[in-house]
């Protein structure tokens, strides 16, 4: 058995081995009991602040103590610590194609369908199914018809679209652990991570990661035997392309610490932001490149970004507008916006609890919302049109009110309210009654079923739910979940327009699967004077630590504090919210 060194395992392995244990047991037919065992580990693995290599081998006791796992699943994790590797996930490939796990992951596709195509069709891959949908091989089967072949023909498409681009928040599990490790390496003077990682873009193609060092071959050195790496695509002594385990791929640049600043901000990019900013020297008589900034073959500057943009007359731009859309024409004229950031956010106004799908219950996501220092928190279970997350009637909310209250007593410091994520339905009313969305402080609106209908239908669902005079919130506003579904079809900018008559406020939802509203989106909210707010949607507490992501999305649509709801104390709020 081979045996892996200390160090080499991140929870982000162990999560993916148990995330896949989980998805082939299902197809298996194995006991839905440890399917869910196998998956609720996963997901406290991932969000585990220790290390499991590092607990394996100093206190393996200690892992049994975590949520969900016990004595059989802590032995699990160190076998794959030690071993690299579960014998039990080698068993079921052996039984079962691994490329049926990514056919499951397919929109409308479950475990059962996906086994009845395998069973009937030898279907064991998104390829293969792709070629049985097009020569109708799919109709055959009982329970598929013509549209669900020409359904599953359209995700597969939507999916390759969605490329292999990686969110933001799995790229940062891997990625930080890296820049660590870099930093030990023997004159490494600054590191650094560049690209739409440094943008703060929902999803990166690859990571670009800089050192500025004097020692060059060491670092690439260090860089290549990085334990995680799988395949080595380029190896030299300025720059080394590497795959990791994850499939995640990692592109090394290595520059002499004089022409850090330059380097950073051309692999900073984007590429059309660059070129505007080489365009601005140009006029300057100015070459600025990846290497510095030069006047014919004397360098200018470089050492740092600032040096940069000052070269060519601008103040530092963040990362984040990078985008050449009118970053520059903006800091030319002293128009930067002053952006929000995490520390400016008092609240969080979407989560749920045992009361619907959430894991944690009302006092311990309170609990951890005071913690995390907010001053208020809005717990918005879902209606019970969502009957997957055990949605609630009134009598479901009138009950929670009861507990908001008790706990309310027992954890001063924090206000709690009273909220609601009312299912829009599909003719765009309301999944509760009048008299319960009265009694509640904060209400949430958002759609999670029908998401095909028609853009003129969607619009009007939306419009219409927007009009209702209790909804003060549109969540999620286009359902999108990143690399699985892009958002529905809807008339964004009539949606804009009427938040904006009705005073409805958008949410950016934190949730790194969902960041939605997009950049884009964001600024047209913001520009027409709609305010925002971002909520995490948890679902347990370690989730509510996502709120930073949705204020990276924030600060890419341009908002400073005041465009942002919840940056406000809750008197000042609870105006905004109607
Ligand atoms: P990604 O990886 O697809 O999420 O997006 P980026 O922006 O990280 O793109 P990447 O990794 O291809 O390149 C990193 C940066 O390097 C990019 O944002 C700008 C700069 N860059 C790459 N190629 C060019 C180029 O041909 N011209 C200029 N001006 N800049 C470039
Ligand atoms: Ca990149
Ligand atoms: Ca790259
Ligand atoms: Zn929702």
């Amino acid at each position: 058995m081979p045996t892996a060194p200390a160090g080499t395992i991140e929870n982000v392995d162990i999560a993916r081995v148990f995330g896949a244990v989980a998805d082939l047991l299902e197809l298996d037919r194995a006991n839905p009991f440890r399917v869910r065992a196998y998956r609720s580990a996963a997901r406290t693995v991932e969000t585990l602040n220790a290390s499991c290599d590092t607990l394996v081998r100093t206190d393996p006791k200690a892992l049994e103590r975590y949520p969900g796992i016990g004595k059989d699943l802590a032995g699990k994790i160190a076998e794959i610590v030690q071993t690299g590797e579960l014998a039990l996930l080698r068993e079921l490939t052996t039984k079962l194609p691994e490329g049926l796990v990514e056919i499951v992951r397919i929109p409308g596709l479950g475990p059962k369908r996906a086994r009845q195509i395998f069973d009937s069709l030898g279907v064991g891959s998104v390829d293969e199914l792709e070629q049985a949908a097009r020569a109708g091989r799919l109709r055959t089967l009982p329970g598929l018809g013509v549209t669900t072949e020409g359904r599953i023909l359209k995700a597969i498409a939507d999916r390759r679209a969605a490329g292999t681009r990686v969110k933001l928040a799995e790229a940062e599990a891997y990625v930080l652990p890296l820049l660590e490790y870099l930093r030990q390496a023997p004159g490494a003077k600054a590191v650094d991570v560049a690209g739409s990682y440094r943008r703060r873009c929902e999803t990166v193609g690859d990571v670009d990661v800089l050192v500025a060092t004097a020692r060059p071959a060491e670092v690439a050195g260090r860089f290549l035997s990085y334990p995680q790496v799988k395949d080595v695509l380029a190896g030299g002594d300025t720059k080394c392309s590497v795959v990791l385990r994850s499939g995640l791929q990692v592109d090394l640049r290595i520059v002499p610490e004089k022409s850090f600043g330059a380097a950073l901000h051309y692999f900073t990019g984007s590429k059309a932001h660059n070129i505007a900013i080489r365009t601005l020297g140009v006029q300057r008589g100015l070459k600025i490149n990846e290497y510095g900034v030069f006047r014919g073959a004397r360098r200018v500057t470089g050492k740092t970004e600032v040096e940069v943009f000052k070269a060519v007359g601008l103040p530092w731009i963040p990362p984040e507008l990078r985008e050449h859309r009118g970053e520059i024409d903006a800091a030319r004229d002293g128009r930067l916006p002053a952006l929000v950031g995490l520390e400016q956010i008092r609240g969080d106004l979407q989560m749920h609890s045992t009361y619907t799908d959430g894991k944690n219950t009302v006092a311990e996501m309170a609990a951890a919302c005071r913690a995390r220092g907010y001053a208020y928190m809005a717990m918005t279970d879902h209606t019970k049109a969502v009957r997957v997350a055990g949605g609630l009637d009134r009598d479901g909310f009138l009950e929670q009110f009861a507990e908001i209250d008790r706990v309310q007593k027992t954890l001063p410091g924090i206000r709690i309210l009273k909220g609601a994520e009312v299912d829009i339905l599909t003719d765009g009313s309301l999944d509760l009654d009048d008299a319960t969305l009265t009694e509640l402080d904060v209400v949430v609106a958002s759609v999670h079923a029908n998401l095909t209908l028609g853009r003129t239908e969607m619009t009007q669902r939306i419009v219409r739910a927007l009009q209702h005079p209790r909804v003060q919130i549109l969540g999620h506003p286009t359902s999108r979940i990143l690399g699985k579904r892009p958002g529905f079809a809807v008339d964004m900018e009539a949606v804009i327009r009427v938040a904006r008559e009705e005073g409805v406020l958008l949410e950016i939802n934190a949730h790194p699967n969902r960041l939605d509203l997009n950049d884009v989106h964001i600024a047209m909210a913001r520009e027409t004077g709609v305010k925002l707010v971002i909520s995490t949607d948890s679902h347990r507490v370690d989730e509510l630590a996502s709120m930073r992501y949705g204020v990276d999305q924030a600060r890419r649509g341009w908002c400073q504090p005041d465009d942002i709801a919840n940056t406000r104390p809750w008197t000042a709020l609870e105006k905004l919210l109607r």
